[in-house]
């Protein structure tokens, strides 16, 4: 449900190779979200034990691309550094736990010298926040830190921040990993630092933490946004007037909440396939289901019905970005791109 500091914090594993075995025949391969990285785990299917056998030090993503006996070809890459290929194998072949990782020079995966030499100027963290008011009802999953990934130029500037960029992954039950994105790299290396945040309800980070989002879409999520904004610009990484946030599908229900709920806090914002309106969206969506959930939590299953009533398509409006578009500075400039 939840997990001790630096511990397993549950499986969320997307893909299983088509072979994911050992040479034991009982120890399985896979990758999952830890926290905002992506790791290699080993997973003995008879005794149940789990083992993280990328490197626990690196705050890089690793994903497992093949394997044949106990030799793991893997790819390794961070925000800021471009994807390399790893070869992982057995320290003592009657020993499962302990694995060595070398590097493959690629000619596929090489990029360009003007490309790694932008990057080389860039680094990245995994920064832990807190969460800002707890309520008693809240389950100590949800109490729990979440993380937000902070890429930025190496040479911090003494009188001005670069311009930040908050960026919201979708889902909402999804995470934004510390792997390679050609996009935010771009944006990156012409000067922008980012700022991607896994608010509650993000996977990686244990069972209670994602439940405790359903329910309360909107506003949990919005305010963890928020207090990662703020824990930037107190530690002086951001200028509070120079801060965009851009968001995709529920990143963009997030997104437009953002300039509605703070107004002020952004200068410009790009919401992109996102949901604006529940009460709307419920008659029209092939995912209806999806809209009781995150609006209701857990009361969801003994209210769901296809033709929901008035008070309940007030609650969704309630919940959904346009009942704060009195409030957006600017409403017209945001171009929703439906994918
Ligand atoms: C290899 O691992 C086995 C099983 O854990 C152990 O008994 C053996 O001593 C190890 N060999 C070496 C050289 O470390
Ligand atoms: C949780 O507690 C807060 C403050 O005590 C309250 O406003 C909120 O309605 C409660 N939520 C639930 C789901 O009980
Ligand atoms: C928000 C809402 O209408 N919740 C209702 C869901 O269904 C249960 C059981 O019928 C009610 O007790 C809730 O009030």
């Amino acid at each position: 449900m939840w997990a001790e500091d630096g511990n397993f914090p549950g499986l969320y594993c997307s893909n299983i190779l088509c072979n994911p075995w050992l040479s034991d025949g009982r120890t399985m391969i896979l990758s999952s979200a830890w926290g905002s990285t992506l790791v290699i785990l080993t997973v003995d299917v008879l005794s149940g034990d789990v083992l993280r056998i990328s490197p626990s030090t690196s705050e890089f993503s690793w994903d497992v691309l093949t394997l044949d006996g106990d030799n793991i070809i893997a790819v390794c890459s961070s925000p800021v550094d471009v994807p390399e290929i790893k070869y992982g194998y057995l320290v003592n072949a009657s020993d499962n736990t302990k694995w060595n990782w070398l590097d493959i020079s690629s000619p596929i995966t090489k990029c360009s010298e003007k490309v790694r030499s932008l990057l080389s100027s860039k680094e990245f963290c995994i920064m832990s926040i807190p969460v800002k008011d707890v309520s008693d009802n809240l389950t100590k999953g949800a109490k729990k830190p979440y993380e937000a990934i902070f890429a930025s130029s190496k040479s911090k500037k003494h009188d001005a921040c670069d311009p930040l960029i908050v960026v919201l992954h979708g889902g909402p039950h999804c995470v934004s990993l510390s792997s390679f994105s050609k996009s935010l790299s771009f944006l990156c290396s012409l000067g922008f630092s980012l700022l991607i945040v896994s608010y509650r309800g993000s996977l990686g980070f244990g069972k209670e933490a994602v439940q405790s989002l359903p329910g309360r879409a909107g506003s949990q999520d919005v305010n963890d946004v928020l207090a990662a904004v703020d824990y930037v610009i107190g530690k002086g990484l951001a200028d509070p007037s120079k801060i965009v946030v851009v968001g995709l599908s529920h990143g963009g229900f997030l997104t437009i909440h953002l300039i509605g709920q703070a107004p002020d806090k952004f200068a410009t914002a790009a919401a992109r396939n996102a949901v604006c309106n529940l009460a709307l969206m419920v008659g029209t969506t092939d995912i209806p289901d999806w809209c009781y959930f995150e609006a209701f939590g857990s009361e969801a299953k003994s209210n769901f019905t296809e033709a929901p009533s008035a008070e309940h398509l007030a609650l969704f409006y309630d919940k959904s970005p346009i009942s704060h578009a009195s409030k957006v500075c600017f409403f017209s400039c945001i171009d929703v791109i439906v994918e």
